[in-house]
Formats: C-alpha cells, structure tokens, sequence
C-alpha cells in the first residue's frame, strides 16, 4: 500500500492527502516533520535528504516534493480527470502548480509564520512586504477565477488539489481581507469535494 509521511497541519501534505482522497487511493499516513521529528533520521534522509514532509512510497518508488507527487499520483491514476490529457488544459493546471510554488506560497507562509507560529517572529518591513505580496497574488487569483470556474478550466484538476491548502489558510489567517467573490465562490466549490473537509477545515496551528 502506499505510504505516505507528513503531519496532517503541513500545507505541502495536504495537497497529497486531497489528491489520494480526489483520486479515491487507500494508503498509509505516517505523523512526520515538526514535533513528530522523523525527518532527520538516517532512515527518513535516505528517502528524502531534505528534512521535510512530504515524502511517499508507492511500491518502492520513493519521491518528494509535493507538487511532483500529485501530478505523479494525477498521472498514474487520474488522467483525464485531476490530470488533463490535453497538452494545454494540462499546462494550465501546471502553471498554477508552479505559482504556488514560487508566488504565492513563500510569501503566504511568511505571513502565516508570524501571525500563527512565532508571532511577532518577522521583522516588521518585512512582514508587511510579505503581506502586500500576499494580496497581490491573491487578486492574480481572482482574476483568474473571474474567466473560468476552476483554475485549469471547465474541470476540477490537480490545479486545486495545490492550490486549495494555500487558500484556505489565507483565509483564516488573523487579519484583514478584502473581499474576492471568485475566491469565495471557488473556496466553498472546493469545499464541497467529498475529502475536501476532512483535510482542510483544521485549526491553523
Ligand atoms: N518544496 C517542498 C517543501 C516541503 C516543506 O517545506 N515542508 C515543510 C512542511 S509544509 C516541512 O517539512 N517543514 C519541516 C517540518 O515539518 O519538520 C515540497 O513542496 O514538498
């Protein structure tokens, strides 16, 4: 069965865990990163010489990064569906999957990190820096969502399984937003997926 390790309050595991819910996968979770430690054991760096969760095992193929982990688990089970055959529907989830990434996570989890894990943590010109960039992308977002219903399109695709854990904790964090229906409406779209609750709908901490 496939193993997967990483705490279930880390945004980079909850993509996986939407992903194997969407795709219907069964699978072992074991608690990993932060105050499970795991991660700087020998046994876990020769699976992952990063430290960091998530990391997965599918029959003795190892891999991290999160995002590479759901298009191979969107590839291998879900094409068609989470994973557009068609090369420009898939370029389209893709793209959004690489903006998490490089856009809007980084400056997301600076935000989070001193509102949520160490207040008062990040020096504040940088935080409020973090913050405005953090907007920005967000209504980059909303425009998008403006034109087409889901990030990929017309479909629900691997596109939201990245997206949404970064969405959902912009949306609880402990300050001011303005309001963008198109998030909202995409947010609560995304909710409504069967596993989408379960995964997403936990205390910041
Ligand atoms: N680019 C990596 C980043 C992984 C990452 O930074 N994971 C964080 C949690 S979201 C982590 O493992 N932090 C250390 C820990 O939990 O001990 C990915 O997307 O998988």
């Amino acid at each position: 069965m496939l193993k997967l390790w990483g705490r279930t309050n880390s945004l980079n595991v909850q993509k996986v865990l939407f992903c194997l819910g969407e795709l219907g996968l069964p699978y072992e979770r074991v608690d990993a990163g932060m105050q499970f430690g795991v991660v700087k054991s020998a046994e876990y760096m020769a699976m992952n010489p990063n430290s960091v969760v998530p990391t997965i095992d599918d029959d003795g193929f190892v891999l991290w990064e999160s995002n590479v982990i759901v298009r191979y688990l969107a590839a291998k089970h879900g094409a068609g569906a989470l994973w557009p055959v068609d090369p420009r529907a898939r370029a389209q989830a893709d793209r959004w999957m690489d903006w998490q990434q490089t856009s809007h996570n980084p400056m997301l989890t600076k935000v989070f990190w001193n509102l949520v894990r160490q207040p008062g943590g990040v020096p504040q010109d940088e935080f409020n820096d973090a913050c405005a960039k953090v907007e920005r992308a967000m209504d980059i977002l909303e425009e998008a969502l403006a034109r087409s219903p889901w990030l990929g399109g017309d479909q629900f695709t691997m596109a939201e399984c990245v997206m949404a854990p970064g969405v959902h904790r912009y949306l609880h964090l402990p300050m001011e937003r303005k309001e963008r229906p198109q998030v909202t409406r995409w947010y609560e779209a995304v909710l409504q997926r069967p596993v989408a609750k379960n995964i997403l709908l936990l205390p910041l901490t």
